[in-house]
């Protein structure tokens, strides 16, 4: 009997080996900036037999790949005209450093006395982490200001993950944790921040892609995934861009894909992620009560302001004139700490047509329904770096730079 449970837990073990996915790698892949002179679609296909190549992310006028090693003569033969960017994409990846663990156990308190001891450790910030962690940190956030906030979980991702908030009450993954640092550490001593509190309810979704987004998948399979996890019937090719399924101009063509295996795939119908309708749910809900005064959807990379809309380039917010003073003032508070020059615009006209984003969605929802004086702001925040990977000591300056933002920003409103 003995030597028959040994068998079966070999062969158990064994077949759980065989199943695994492989990690994919990314060493000595180099990544270059290729200036796009002849469209998209013909640089596209000169670079389609370069079989272990990765188009990383597209603008009307450059182009950001990671040329795998055994494509490097290949693509050298093209003569494009191009920069490089990463001398070796699997260096840097690594260079991102292991995941740091965490673990905390403070005080609770009320806001008003918030002391250091109550608060995680701002070490935090020195490093990046895996998900289970990112949920400890937010939840020990909460529990230093147990009367004033709550954590949320407003629904479930594809694989059942709950998306999980933070709401600070009264009245961007690592950099959004940061700004509701700022707000909880700064509440007690800082009267600009108190302030802030006093004015407005504040709601943080650190990871509103956590079956992927620099968490599960990314961590353990591909840190380059960007879509959900989704699959879908009628094709092998998993996943749909969280940032084009949203439900508004959603059906209008040429800014997001129809085809399955595509980074940007829109999905089969507006809205049909699970992520994308427990978001929408939840902002719905929040307009139609409160009204939202100001979203912001941080993303990486390239130093951007992004302002509606992303479906057209011609059409306009009806605040279009104060959008475009307050991302001044702003790009002008962002580059005060390190001088980090963010551009500012609308989606459509500064990077490129994109339907189905979260911004275009938001804008619709609080200018028509809520917004009789034309001042709500729906933006996305691109964050600093010319790659999505980046060094875990640029967590503390990139985080700052929003930050400092931020309080240009609350207060003008
Ligand atoms: O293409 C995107 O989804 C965003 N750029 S990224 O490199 N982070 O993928 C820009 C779109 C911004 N629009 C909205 N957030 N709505
Ligand atoms: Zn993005």
């Amino acid at each position: 009997m003995k030597l028959l449970e040994v068998v079966i837990a070999a062969t158990s073990l064994a077949s759980v080996a065989v199943t695994a996915p492989e990690p994919v790698v990314y060493d000595g892949f180099k990544t270059f900036r290729i200036n796009v002179t002849e469209g998209l679609s013909s640089l596209r296909s000169k670079l389609a037999g370069l079989a272990q190549t990765r188009e990383l992310h597209s603008h009307a006028d450059h182009m950001d790949v990671a040329v795998a090693p055994t494509d490097i003569a290949a693509f050298e033969a093209l003569n494009l005209p191009n920069e490089i960017l990463d001398e070796d994409l699997g260096a840097s990846i690594a260079a991102e450093g292991p995941l740091v663990s965490y673990s905390f156990d403070g005080p609770h308190t009320a806001l008003a006395e918030v002391t250091t001891s109550a608060l995680p450790s701002d070490s935090w910030f020195d490093g990046y982490h895996a998900y289970e962690d990112h949920l400890a940190f937010i939840k020990d956030l909460q529990s230093a200001v147990p009367q004033n906030s709550e954590i949320l979980e407003i629904g479930a991702s594809y694989e059942g993950r709950q998306i999980t908030g933070l709401h600070l009450e009264w009245i961007a993954t690592m950099v959004v944790e940061y700004f509701a640092y700022q707000l909880v550490s700064g509440y007690g001593n800082n009267a600009t921040i108190k302030g802030f509190l006093n004015s407005y309810d504040f709601y943080f979704f650190p990871v509103v892609n956590p079956d992927v987004t620099g968490f599960k998948y990314t961590q353990s399979n591909d840190r380059l995934w960007r879509k959900n996890r989704m699959p879908r019937s009628g094709t092998s090719a998993k996943g749909t861009d969280i940032n084009r399924n949203w439900p508004y101009k959603w059906e209008v063509s040429g800014g997001a894909s129809t085809s399955p295996s595509a980074e940007d795939y829109k999905g089969q119908a507006a809205g049909d992620t699970p992520e994308v309708k427990v978001l929408k749910a939840f902002t719905d809900k929040l307009a139609a009560g409160k009204g939202i005064k100001l979203y912001i959807d941080f993303h990486s990379y390239g130093q951007y302001i992004l302002l509606p809309y992303g479906y057209s380039c011609s059409k306009k917010a009806t605040n279009d004139a104060k959008q475009e003073s307050l991302a001044g003032g702003l790009q002008s508070a962002i580059a005060k700490p390190n001088g980090k020059k963010f551009t500012y615009g609308p989606i459509c006209s500064t990077l490129y047509a994109a339907t189905g984003g979260s911004t275009d969605r938001l804008t619709r929802v609080i200018q028509y329904m809520t917004d009789v004086a034309g001042t709500t702001y729906a933006w996305a925040i691109e964050l600093r770096g010319n790659s999505f990977v980046l060094p875990a000591n640029q967590i503390r300056p990139s985080g700052d730079e929003i930050w400092q933002g931020m309080q240009y920003l609350i207060p003008s409103l």
